[in-house]
């Protein structure tokens, strides 16, 4: 008797703990999904996600401004198993394809590619195979990472060009040893990486990612800030008084379509920053604010293209990659954090909101896979470091010796 009821009570307590683990299974599949389809499974809510079932914010820069095109980004199908375990692959260990996007996200990238919203027309190479010295010489050659200074513009358009700086970021910051970029990736928690960021004669950062409270992690150094031209012009980032955009070295960009000059661009830019711009010049006139040439950015995409084994998005390359690039301009060494996700990988989109979306690491709107494959390729550090610490390190530009001019 005694051993039936004992046979009894642990068939109970397997049967118990079956059920559990059942339930916890499907609970966190259902998470998954949630967090996939660009909702907040912390129940964020700001006022632009709002909206039940909209597609990932991240996915597209102008979700507020353009209808046609959230209704594009919306039409996208229900996520399937088979996507929960792309999760699964250890990634950027080769070059990533648009075949290990989930479904919503290849969805969102041929959208954009419909759409071509900078009229590109481009008719180059693609899937080009560089070693990493001659991709090297195709960026410092071929990319020219020029700021905006008032002898670019018409004599006669001095309203505004009187608020632009005299010199180019290179002639003010001139070279600088090693630096540090810090991308705004969810999977920076837990790093306790900010000693080490700070240890790096600049710090860089993007768009209103906060260091405190964060100082733990992500350090408290800031030197550059990369901003989008929506944190200029949008009411929420509260530009002009937020103090994480003071005493540091700001540098912004705003798209312009693939053939414009930068007289047709400043005339109709994407985000009309102008009026920002100039009211931060005049309440801030001894901070350097530089202006991105919009070329720049199609430049630098035409070779993440080339580089690609397939068409990417016909949008411009992201801050991120954008800033990387920047910073192997000006510095001997460049140690990026989180841009190759370490093993902290998470659809938490940034370290300092729990908003969940893998558009974030993966791209929609920005072609993020391609930028990621192209800067793996060049990193000089250790997979361990990728893993461990979502660490890669990037050599300068400036001594770089190039045999052929690659322009
Ligand atoms: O998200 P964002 O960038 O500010 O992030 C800065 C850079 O960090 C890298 N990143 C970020 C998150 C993540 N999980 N993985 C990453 O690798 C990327 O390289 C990214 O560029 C941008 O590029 O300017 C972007 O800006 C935001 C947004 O405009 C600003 O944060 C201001 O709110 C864009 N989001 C939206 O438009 C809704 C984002 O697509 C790109």
């Amino acid at each position: 008797m005694v051993r039936v009821l004992k046979k009894l009570g642990l068939l109970t307590v397997v049967v118990c703990i079956s059920c559990f683990l059942y339930v916890s299974f499907f609970k966190h599949l259902n998470d998954l999904d949630n967090a996939e389809e660009g909702h907040d499974i912390f129940t964020y809510n700001r006022n632009t996600y709002k909206q039940k079932n909209i597609s990932s914010p991240e996915s597209n820069r102008q979700i507020n401004t353009d209808e046609s095109r959230k209704k594009q980004i919306n039409d996208v199908p229900k996520r399937s198993m088979k996507s929960i375990f792309y999760k699964k692959v250890k990634l950027w260990e080769r070059e990533m394809s648009h075949d290990d996007l989930i479904p919503r996200l290849q969805k969102v990238m041929r959208n954009y590619q419909e759409m071509n919203a900078y009229k590109l027309k481009y008719q180059g190479k693609i899937n080009q195979q560089r070693e990493s010295h001659d991709l090297l010489c195709h960026l410092k050659h071929r990319v020219n990472m020029a700021t905006l200074k008032r002898s670019d513009l018409p004599d006669n358009e001095t309203h505004w060009s009187q608020y632009l700086p005299d010199k180019d970021i290179h002639e003010v910051v001139g070279k600088l040893k090693r630096c540090a970029v810090v991308s705004s990736a969810g999977a920076i928690r837990g790093s306790r990486l900010g000693k080490e960021i700070d240890s790096h004669d600049a710090v860089f950062r993007f768009n209103a990612a906060p260091t405190k409270g964060y100082e733990a992690d992500v350090g408290s150094k800031t030197t550059f800030r990369l901003l989008n031209s929506q944190v200029i012009t949008q009411k929420e980032h509260n530009f002009l008084e937020n103090p994480i955009y003071k005493d540091v070295i700001l540098i912004m960009w705003d798209p312009s379509p693939y053939d414009a000059d930068i007289y047709q661009w400043y005339k109709k830019p994407e985000y009309d920053f102008f009026e920002s711009y100039k009211k931060y010049r005049t309440a801030n006139p001894e901070q350097p604010f530089y202006i991105l040439k919009p070329q720049t950015l199609w430049q630098f995409w035409n070779i993440i293209q080339e580089s690609a084994p397939e068409l990417i998005q016909p949008n411009p390359p992201s801050s991120g990659s954008t800033g990387i690039l920047l910073m192997m301009n000006i510095c001997d060494e460049v140690n990026v954090y989180e841009f190759l996700p370490s093993s902290r990988l998470t659809d938490r989109c940034y370290y300092f909101q729990q908003f969940m979306d893998s558009a974030c690491t993966y791209g929609g709107y920005h072609p993020l896979l391609y930028e990621k494959n192209l800067f793996k390729k060049l990193n000089q550090g250790t997979e361990d470091d990728i893993t461990k610490n979502g660490k890669m390190t990037l050599p300068g530009l400036k001594d770089l010796q190039c045999l052929n001019e690659t322009r």
